[in-house]
């Protein structure tokens, strides 16, 4: 907004005002520190404050430093690497191995991946099980005709340019047993990056939602896993390494310090953590704690990001059909943009046929979570 910017320019404490639920403060921050009628600038850490609805009841610490106000919101600026949709359904059937194709488990729709391609998403995590890869042993060459299907899923993607994260959805389990063996979980990691080494629209994820497993295991496997990925000529490529306790956002900075120290030689490590809304972070509830859970409880995961040096990923989040949630998602999605340059990208839980109307199917054309927040997601398409 041209006037808005001249005033600012001329008439010092008339800024443009930031936005509902952009940002107003914070080290390198440039844009204005006071917000839009309704909203308040609350302080959240030092590198982000936000506009948040209601009005401040007594003066708030914003950022010291005093940055020349803009029109711009930074928000609207920065951009994320990834924006997508979780594609379940390959992992399906769990417990039932290798079952059968049709009836414990099918592979996403390469049609409902183009929708969300024609609306600009471009990154899809592709989720399989390890049993049906491997069968029987971790260290099993892999089965051809289930590699087959999974591949040919994620060429369909990448050769739209858009990336495919591959994700075994094991929760660092094997057979329902926690994963023990760091080496037999590289060479399975090796056979798979291999078979993917040329493709560098391929993401690796190390595996989904590692949880009530020894914080040092969880370590060890990550960083097998990379050093497995990138022995087998696999050096283009992103790794997402997830951690314990369902990989949540909420208590990263308690639970998963440890992994600040995984070494990818390749410098493409990307953490990748989870969260959802509900009162318990499960996921399984249609309601939201409040209009604000969506920052609160990924704070600390950006600080920690921020701190250590390192980025992140949301590789799950979704919340149900109604108000309360839209807002906590916009308030979500609005800070992990405001802070892109550690928060790369974020993919909402999930696609694929067959959850007919699970709360948060984003399955085109009926899925609860596609009809109800599509026009808000695509927004934040990169
Ligand atoms: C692979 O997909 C085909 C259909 O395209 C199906 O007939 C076959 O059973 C599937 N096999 C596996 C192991 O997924
Ligand atoms: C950890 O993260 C949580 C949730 O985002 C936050 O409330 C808490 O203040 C953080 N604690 C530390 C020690 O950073
Ligand atoms: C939150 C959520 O929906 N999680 C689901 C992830 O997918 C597995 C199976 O693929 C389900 O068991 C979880 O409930």
């Amino acid at each position: 907004m041209k006037s808005a910017l001249l005033s600012g320019l001329f008439a010092a404490g008339a800024a443009a005002q930031s936005g509902a639920w952009a940002q107003c403060g914070g080290i390198g921050f440039t844009g204005s520190t006071s917000c839009v009628s309704g909203y308040h600038c609350v302080y959240s850490n030092d590198w982000y404050s936000q506009c948040v609805p209601g009005t401040a009841a007594t003066t708030l610490k914003t950022s010291t430093t005093s940055a020349p106000p803009t029109s711009t919101s930074s928000v609207s600026n920065k951009k994320f690497k990834w924006f997508g949709i979780n594609q379940s359904c390959g992992e399906f059937g769990q417990g039932i191995y290798p079952g059968t194709w049709g009836k414990e488990f099918t592979f996403p729709s390469t049609l409902s991946i183009q929708t969300h391609i024609n609306d600009g998403f471009n990154a899809f995590r592709v989720g399989f099980a390890m049993e049906r890869l491997a069968p029987n042993r971790l260290t099993a060459s892999l089965e051809p005709n289930y590699l087959r299907n999974l591949t040919s899923v994620v060429n369909y993607i990448t050769s739209a340019g858009k990336y495919a994260i591959l994700d075994p959805h094991n929760y660092g389990r094997f057979y329902s047993s926690i994963i023990t063996s760091p080496s037999d979980f590289g060479s399975f990691w090796s056979k798979l990056a291999s078979h993917f080494a040329s493709n560098s629209h391929v993401i690796f994820d190390t595996n989904n939602e590692y949880h009530d497993m020894d914080q040092t295991l969880v370590f060890n496997l990550n960083q097998a896993a990379i050093t497995a990925i990138r022995g087998a000529g696999a050096t283009s490529q992103y790794i997402f390494a997830e951690g314990n306790s369902w990989t949540g956002a909420w208590t990263w900075n308690t639970t998963n310090t440890n992994l600040a120290a995984l070494n990818d030689p390749a410098g493409k490590l990307v953490y990748e953590m989870h969260q959802y809304l509900d009162s318990d972070g499960s996921g399984t509830s249609t309601s939201c704690v409040s209009t604000e859970v969506g920052v609160q409880r990924v704070i600390g995961a950006t600080n920690w990001l921020r701190a250590n040096g390192k980025v992140g990923v949301l590789g799950e989040f979704a919340g149900g059909a109604n108000s309360v949630c839209q807002t906590a998602i916009t308030g979500l999605l609005d800070h992990l943009k405001a802070n892109a340059d550690v928060w790369q990208g974020a993919l909402w839980w999930a696609g694929g046929p067959w959850w007919g109307d699970y709360i948060y199917s984003y399955e085109p054309p009926s899925g609860t979570g596609y009809t109800y927040y599509n026009s808000l997601l695509k927004k934040y398409v990169p």
